[in-house]
C-alpha cells in the first residue's frame, strides 16, 4: 500500500484536508445534500456525509487515542494493531473532505471546463488536446479499479505534469502527487442511485465537478 512507511498524519495531503495527528476533522460542506441532483441524489450525499464520512472521522479520533496511549506505555503489539486502522480512517477523512470540495451545484459552476487562462486549463491541452479525453480516460481507470477505490488527475509535484492514477480502499494519493480531482469509486458512493451500472455514474459526476476549485489546487 502507499505511503505504508508514512504516517498518517505525516502524509502530504493531511493537514490541508482535516487531518492532525491529534485530530481528525470533517470538512462543512458548502451546498445542500440535494444540490448535486440529478447527478448524485439527495440520499447518497446524505449518507455519504454524515454516515461513511463522518464514521472515518469518529473512528480515526478513538484509535488516535488509544495509540497516544500504546507509545506512553510503550506497547508495540497495540502500536501495530492500530496503525493499518488509523491509516484506514485517516485516508477515509482526507479523501472525503477532498471529494466534497470536489463538487459544486451546476448553478455554482459545476461540470464547467477549468478556466481557460488557468495553469490547469494549459495543461490539459498540452498532454490531452481536450478535457474529454482526460475525464474519458479516468473513467476507463475507474472502470478497471477492483474491490473499492478511488481514481485520481493528480499533478505530480517535482515535474508539474498531469497524470491519472488509483488508489485502493481509502489509501491516500502518494506523497510526490497534489490530488487535483479525485472520484469515489466505492459502492456507497453510487449504488442507491445508480445500481449496478456504474458506468452512469461515472459518466454522470463530471457534470458537478468543480474545475475551477481544481485549478486553484493546480496552482497550489
Ligand atoms: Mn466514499
Amino acid at each position: 500500500m502507499p505511503n505504508a512507511t508514512i504516517l498518517p498524519w505525516e502524509a502530504a495531503v493531511a493537514a490541508e484536508n482535516g487531518l492532525t495527528r491529534d485530530k481528525a476533522v470533517v470538512t462543512d460542506l458548502k451546498y445542500a445534500f440535494d444540490a448535486l441532483e440529478p447527478y448524485i441524489s439527495k440520499e447518497i450525499n446524505e449518507l455519504h456525509y454524515t454516515k461513511h464520512h463522518n464514521t472515518y472521522a469518529a473512528n480515526y479520533n478513538k484509535f488516535i487515542s488509544e495509540y497516544e496511549e500504546a507509545v506512553e506505555k510503550n506497547d508495540n503489539g497495540s502500536k501495530e494493531r492500530l496503525l493499518p486502522l488509523l491509516q484506514f480512517n485517516a485516508g477515509g477523512v482526507i479523501n472525503h473532505n477532498l471529494w466534497w470540495n470536489n463538487l459544486t451545484p451546476q448553478k455554482d459552476g459545476g461540470g464547467q471546463p477549468p478556466p481557460a487562462d488557468s495553469a490547469l486549463a494549459k495543461a490539459i491541452k498540452d498532454k490531452y488536446g481536450q478535457l474529454s479525453i482526460l475525464t474519458d480516460l479516468v473513467n476507463v481507470r475507474l472502470a478497471g479499479i477492483q474491490g473499492s477505490g478511488w481514481a485520481w488527475i493528480v499533478k505530480d509535484r517535482s515535474t508539474s505534469s498531469l497524470g491519472v492514477i488509483t488508489t485502493s480502499n481509502q489509501d491516500v494519493v502518494p506523497d510526490n502527487y497534489i490530488p487535483i480531482v479525485g472520484i469515489d469509486a466505492w459502492e456507497h458512493a453510487y449504488y442507491l442511485q445508480y445500481k449496478n451500472v456504474k458506468a452512469d455514474y461515472f459518466k454522470a459526476v463530471w457534470n458537478v465537478v468543480d474545475w475551477s476549485a481544481a485549478a486553484s489546487r493546480f496552482e497550489a
